[in-house]
């Protein structure tokens, strides 16, 4: 399949033209919110930058940085750029993590946003003769309204299913043959197998998923893919509500990072304890600067993620550099007793192991010293009341668990099915250390 783009001049850009209009769109932003948002002025001041000192991208690092801290001393309207009145919606955080933060947009804003899920979806083959169900919940979370937005943008048709009612999800796919898939990727697991145990899957035609919103690993992007199999392929999507939602950056064809879409947004990699820059191939916090956002400008945002950058020549012929899969956030990071444990460390193990991604982590501190339980159900396949076997499945993956993490974590092995799905992100980590 030939490579298609949504906006190619810009996908295809050459480099050193992309970082001119990056530098040329920064210093008119850096000049509007100095001018126009109160708190960018006062942390601009305080750290001795004005906006004349900003002559393009190699300026950045001047700036200070933003947190989620800073937008909730600023609930609700503290960072907007724009009177409210030019204001169309609002979005707000999925709040997996403290107080909701709120997200305002333009009429241009949605249009950008928009165009960056247009390209996504183009990217995974995606043409108006596709029809794309869309089954990230609808609402204040973005992944609703974000692909609803680019699937219109690129002329499919459009299921807004929003998220829940499995049985009604699966009786459209079918009905009005689905071939593009949009949710998170462990609903489009519960979706495969769901599908799987009806007999569903005989009557679907899904050609490519665009899975995002939560941490997953190439183990369950295979899982996915031969489940619904037919050459299905699963792509990831990254975003989040501060810089506008999904489509920040998104894969292609070559499922081997995400492209960010650097017209419209900055990408840095810093160390999160320094706040240093680092280069290219480095593992560090994603931050981003949003350089045509009008209503809510986002400088230096620290993302928590973390995660790699690339500007490696991709086979698809896209210019834009791209982003590993997040291998972790600089605060969902678990330590226990001492040692860093990320989930999708345990969600690999899992997969390794043949069981599925259905699984929840429980921290607790017992005599001051941390405990870490995984509760992991087992598949159909494996699933036996033969308590002997279940014992031994289960000191296997402590084994796996503690090579990999190189620390103890007590297994529970559970029936199929009995752990809650989500229908937005999975809820997997239970800390009730309170630290
Ligand atoms: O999750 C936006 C989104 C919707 C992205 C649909 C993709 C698809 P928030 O609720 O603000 O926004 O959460 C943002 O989710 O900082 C990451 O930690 C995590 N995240 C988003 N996409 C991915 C991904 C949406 N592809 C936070 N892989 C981000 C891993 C992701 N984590």
């Amino acid at each position: 399949m030939a490579e298609k783009y949504f906006t190619p001049e810009i996908e295809t850009m050459p480099r050193d033209e992309i970082k001119k209009l990056q530098s040329e769109r920064l210093v008119k932003q850096i000049k509007n919110v100095y001018e126009n948002v109160e708190p960018y002025r006062k942390k601009m001041d305080a750290a001795g930058v004005k906006p004349e000192d900003i002559h393009g991208i190699e300026d950045l690092h001047l700036l200070p940085f933003t947190t989620k801290d800073d937008l909730r001393d600023e609930y609700p309207y503290g960072m907007l750029a724009r009177p409210l009145s030019d204001c169309v919606r609002i979005q707000s955080t999925s709040g997996t993590t403290g107080k909701r933060v709120v997200a305002f947009y333009t009429q241009n804003d949605i249009d950008m946003w928009d165009e960056c899920c247009a390209r996504a979806i183009t990217a995974v083959g995606g043409t108006k003769d596709d029809v794309v169900q869309v089954c990230y919940g609808y609402g204040l979370f973005t992944g609703g309204p974000g692909l609803n937005g680019g699937s219109h943008k690129v002329g499919s048709l459009t299921l807004p299913m929003s998220s829940g009612n499995t049985d009604r999800q699966l009786q459209f796919m079918q009905d009005l043959k689905a071939t593009i898939l949009c949710c998170t990727p462990s609903y489009a697991e519960y979706l495969a197998e769901s599908a799987i145990n009806t007999g569903a899957i005989d009557n679907i035609h899904i050609k490519a998923g665009i899975f995002g919103a939560e941490a997953w690993t190439e183990e369950m992007r295979r899982d996915i893919e031969n489940k619904f199999g037919r050459g299905m392929k699963a792509y990831d999507i990254y975003g989040l509500t501060e810089i506008t939602g999904p489509g920040v950056a998104f894969e292609c064809s070559d499922q081997g990072g995400m492209h960010v879409n650097e017209d419209y947004f900055i990408a840095e990699i810093i160390d999160p304890k320094t706040g240093e820059v680092l280069p290219y191939g480095s593992k560090g916090e994603l931050v981003f600067t949003t350089i045509a956002k009008e209503a809510f400008p986002m400088i230096r945002y620290r993302t928590r993620d973390i995660c790699v950058l690339s500007d490696s020549q991709c086979p698809c012929g896209r210019t834009h550099v791209r982003m590993s899969k997040p291998m972790g956030r600089t605060d969902d990071m678990l330590i226990i007793r001492g040692v860093n444990v990320f989930p999708s460390q345990i969600e690999t193990v899992l997969l390794e192991q043949g069981y599925e991604a259905n699984y929840q982590i429980i921290v607790d501190r017992v005599n001051n010293s941390d405990t870490i339980d995984v509760n992991v159900e087992m598949t159909p396949e494996k699933f036996t009341d033969n308590l002997g076997k279940v014992a031994d499945m289960e000191k296997q993956l402590v084994s796996a668990l503690k090579s990999m993490l190189g620390i103890f974590a007590k297994v529970h092995l559970v029936a199929p099915r009995t752990i809650a799905r989500s229908e937005g992100k999975a809820v997997r980590i239970i800390d009730n250390r309170k630290l």
